[in-house]
């Protein structure tokens, strides 16, 4: 299983098997409607596997869903057990439900995923479950800029990362080769700087309706959206869409390579700022999400001085309309609003570090991406035919075999929010390609994020991952079946 449960015990002479009339009872005291949606959904799923009936009921079933658990299991903690009974699994709140039967997924066979109907017999080894999670921020980042990805593909990749307990997903939703959401008052943002992506390609863009439908769809498997507005560079594609946002009031063309660090909005003039404040407010409104992240790396073409004017007048906007910050870890050379959130991308090389500790020290909390473990686009090995390698070969064993605790020196342990995990699609301009790069590297992510550090090992990790190998065949994803896993 993946991520490894906090606390999990064998019961050796129990084995539950699903019979063919095997029912779903919903247990549910304060009778929450999204208890109910989980319940209707993995009644669905294995409907179509198994072929049964499967009626969801009031009260208990063969397989016991509840929400009645104590507040001890906290927000996302569940129990779970399995016997020759049934199955039970109790939390407190809907989303801890939902997390315990993500476990209960992958109790079951691998082709209890299946969308056809398939043969039993249906089995789980008898088992009791105590689970909650490490950390509270368990993140993927996908850059929907570089290359455009639509609604329907962003929902299969929810469907993909929720199977692991994500419980972030950051859009990267603005940089130089295409601007990807709609802001009713600046609508070239969308209409000419979202026109095209990396390789000059036709782009794309969500309008308001489809971002609404992924917030919700993200919400439904217990994710909640991170939209991010780089700035004050990598913003190429909102120059070229308003010329008054430059320096010289020129607007540059459309950019559809891949070098970075050349863009800065102009940083001494008013219209940036009502720029600013129109896209936070109008994109704010429409994030249920406490979080946004206002980008703030690789600014190379801001004069630096400008730089620390800058960050601190972006993050006031993002405050005013009721957001907390987050942004890389550049921005951390200058003060900082209460509440915000540092996303760290260093190689564990001393200037980044230096920058995190500076942000701890102001009372920020720290998201880790250390580019070289956990950055999704960085080639697996020297022959991988996609990503980057900027921040060296990534294998699967160097993605999992780090410590969040430890990564930045010196930091307490009350500063880690958690882990993410970028996806940077330069190389990447369709869904199978962004299943190589994630899967099998996310899962390690997601299991550093969620599982006690007691229980992280590369040596078991190894045969468990080789057991999502089916799993991975039966949904169709293309994964990198990389040679150090005994794949199944
Ligand atoms: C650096 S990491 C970037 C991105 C690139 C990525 C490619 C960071 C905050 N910025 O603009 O896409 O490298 O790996």
């Amino acid at each position: 299983m993946i991520p490894q449960p906090t606390a999990q015990q064998a019961l050796p002479d129990e084995t539950f098997t699903l019979p063919s009339d095997a029912t779903i009872g919903l247990d549910d005291s304060s009778a929450q409607d999204p208890a109910q949606a989980i319940a209707d959904r993995f009644a669905a799923q294995l409907r179509r596997s198994t072929g049964f009936a499967l009626p969801v009921q009031q009260g208990t079933g063969t397989i016991t869903l509840s929400t009645s658990g104590p507040e001890s299991l906290g927000a996302e903690g569940y129990d779970l057990r399995a016997d020759a009974s049934g199955v039970t699994v109790t939390a407190a709140t809907a989303e801890g439900l939902f997390r315990g039967v993500t476990t209960l997924r992958q109790l079951l066979p691998a082709k209890a995923e299946a969308d056809t109907e398939q043969e039993g017999p249906w089995e789980i080894a008898g088992t009791r479950i105590s689970d909650s999670p490490r950390y509270g921020y368990r993140g993927v980042m996908l850059d929907v800029s570089r290359h455009f990805f639509t609604v329907e593909q962003v929902k299969h990749f929810i469907d993909l990362v929720s199977l692991y307990k994500i419980n972030r997903l950051h859009l990267h939703l603005s940089d130089d080769q295409g601007w990807r959401i709609q802001v009713d008052s600046w609508p070239r943002l969308t209409e000419y700087g979202g026109s095209l992506q990396v390789g000059g390609g036709t782009g794309g863009s969500y309008t308001k309706a489809d971002y609404a439908d992924l917030v919700q769809y993200a919400a439904e498997h217990y994710i909640t959206v991170v939209p991010e507005i780089d700035t004050p560079g990598h913003t190429n594609a909102a120059l070229a869409s308003y010329p008054e946002l430059n320096k010289g009031d020129q607007a540059p063309e459309l950019y559809t390579e891949t070098e970075v660090g050349f863009s800065s909005f102009a940083i001494d003039k008013d219209v940036t700022y009502e720029f600013l404040d129109d896209v936070f407010r109008e994109v704010a409104e429409q994030t249920p999400g406490e979080l946004l992240h206002l980008g703030g790396d690789e600014a190379h073409s801001t004069p630096h001085s400008e730089y620390l004017a800058f960050v601190p007048k972006a993050a006031e906007l993002v405050v005013k309309h009721g957001k907390r910050v987050m942004g890389w870890h550049e921005i951390a050379d200058g003060p900082l609003p209460a509440g915000t959130v540092v996303q760290y991308w260093g190689t564990e090389d001393a200037k980044a570090q230096v920058l995190a500790q500076k942000a701890v020290e102001q009372g920020a909390t720290l998201v880790l991406s250390p580019a070289n473990r956990a950055y999704l686009d960085m080639k697996y090995h020297e022959e991988t035919p996609l990503g980057l390698q900027w921040a060296g070969l990534v294998s699967v064993e160097q993605s999992y075999s780090w410590n969040p605790a430890t990564l930045v020196p010196n930091v307490p342990a009350s500063a880690i929010d958690g882990v993410e995990a970028p996806l940077w699609t330069e190389t990447l301009d369709d869904l199978e390609k962004v299943e190589f790069m994630v899967f099998p590297r996310l899962p390690g992510i997601a299991e550093l994020g969620w599982s006690p550090e007691s229980a992280l090992d590369w040596a078991t990790y190894r045969d468990r991952l080789a057991e999502q190998g089916p799993r991975w065949e039966v949904l169709g994803v293309n994964f990198y079946r990389a040679p150090e896993i005994d794949w199944r």
